[in-house]
């Protein structure tokens, strides 16, 4: 369907679902479809060029004083009703089953009042199942709104057996993995930075998330500390969230804090990993892991838990290593192995990149195409003649 209109709604913030949905809408709108994002500030990654293809529609939660929680969810379908109206949509995308999910469906049963109609598509992206969407308070309405989604996409094998061992689910659920746009995140000549944050040629290693308490940030400092004892070398901790105060407590407390640059949100995320050795993701869960796989994207290898999807992208002593969530030891002492020997580590920088390239961009984005077909195709009750460009 060549002139498809898309709607793409997600959290407009830093993290991985907004970002992927964001990199989808550009890529998507690269290829000539007209896309529409609802959400409630422009999301992060849209800022950073002009793209004539994508529209930005705002959702505005007006306040009152009755409101100790202003209603969102109602403001949303709200706004969804208008732009699947306004902008004659034939597809609505979204991204992270909460509150997305359920908002689409309160949508549509008003569309269907008027005869209008459209199909939407949910893509759980991890939190959404793995911890926010089992919680008894969510889980009914969760499970309800992803079984009256027209499709349902999951970012890894693993999150896909997760909804479906903790999720009572009568549908297929399609995996779609992380993409990457190697055009943009690829190793970059920034020997001028490196001098400057490690001037005695110190290994750079570094952390990027939204400091929750998920992403167990506290181990990334002291995975450093045991690295810093044998190999000179500096961290840099990209991001915010709660946990960086504690984190930046424990970098004084064990002495390290010179050697480590807390650098908060940053934009320009690849020219940082251009100048990095190592990437430490020691999450507690993690469904896919974008950020990993941006890194490897710039030549970056990765020492991580084995939690969730992250098996599915670090392959064990190739493209780094992996330990269970908490043995801060086995990672410290795998990454002194890859950072201790020029030669190796310049074999693990080879293996990121290649298995990064099985994640571009090129290769993912026509299996959402084709689904969006497919699905439109089903409810127009015609066929899907999709044929990749
Ligand atoms: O963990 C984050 O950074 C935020 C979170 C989100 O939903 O915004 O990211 C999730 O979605 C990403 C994109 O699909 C995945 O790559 C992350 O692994 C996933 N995070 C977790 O599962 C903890």
């Amino acid at each position: 369907m060549k002139n498809m209109k898309i709607g793409i709604v997600c959290y407009p913030t830093f993290g991985g679902s907004g970002v992927l949905a964001t990199e989808l809408g550009i890529a998507l709108s690269d290829k000539g479809y007209e896309v529409h994002f609802i959400t409630y500030e422009q999301p992060v990654r849209l800022n950073q060029a002009f793209h004539p293809n994508i529209y930005f529609h705002e959702v505005k939660v007006p306040t009152y004083p009755l409101f100790d929680f202003p209603p969102y969810e109602t403001a949303l379908a709200s706004a969804m009703v208008n732009v699947i109206v306004n902008q004659e949509l034939d597809i609505l995308h979204l991204h992270y089953a909460i509150p997305h999910a359920s908002a689409a469906y309160f949508a549509r049963q008003i569309l269907r009042k008027s005869g209008r109609d459209i199909p939407f598509i949910t893509t759980l992206h991890g939190t959404d199942i793995t911890l926010v969407g089992k919680d008894p308070t969510y889980e009914p309405v969760v499970t309800f709104s992803i079984n009256e989604s027209d499709a349902i996409t999951a970012v890894s094998d693993n999150l896909r057996e997760e909804t479906l061992r903790s999720f009572k689910i009568e549908k297929e659920i399609h995996v779609i993995p992380n993409f990457v746009d190697i055009k943009r995140f690829h190793q970059t000549d920034k020997d001028h930075f490196k001098q400057m944050l490690a001037p005695d040629g110190e290994r750079i290693l570094v952390h990027v998330s939204n400091f929750r308490a998920v992403k167990r940030v506290k181990d990334v400092i002291r995975i450093f500390e045991k690295i810093h004892k044998e190999i000179p070398s500096k961290l840099l901790m990209i991001g915010d969230g709660p946990d960086r105060q504690s984190a930046e407590d424990l970098a004084r407390a064990l002495g390290i804090y010179a050697d480590i640059r807390f650098l908060g949100k940053q934009e320009q995320i690849s020219e940082i990993l251009s100048i990095s050795d190592l990437f430490i993701l020691p999450s507690e869960t993690e469904s896919f892991g974008l950020s990993a796989l941006e890194a490897m994207a710039c030549s970056v290898p990765l020492i991580s838990s084995n939690a969730g999807g992250l098996p599915e992208i670090n392959i064990e002593g190739k493209t780094g290593f992996m330990g269970n969530v908490g043995d801060i030891d086995v990672m410290a002492e795998k990454a002194i192995y890859i950072l201790g020997d020029d030669a190796r580590l310049k074999e693990f920088k080879k293996a990121a990149i290649a298995q990064a390239r099985h994640f571009e961009k090129q290769h993912i984005i026509p299996m959402y195409e084709k689904l969006y077909c497919k699905v439109i195709a089903a409810y127009k009750k015609g066929t899907c003649a999709f044929t990749e460009q």
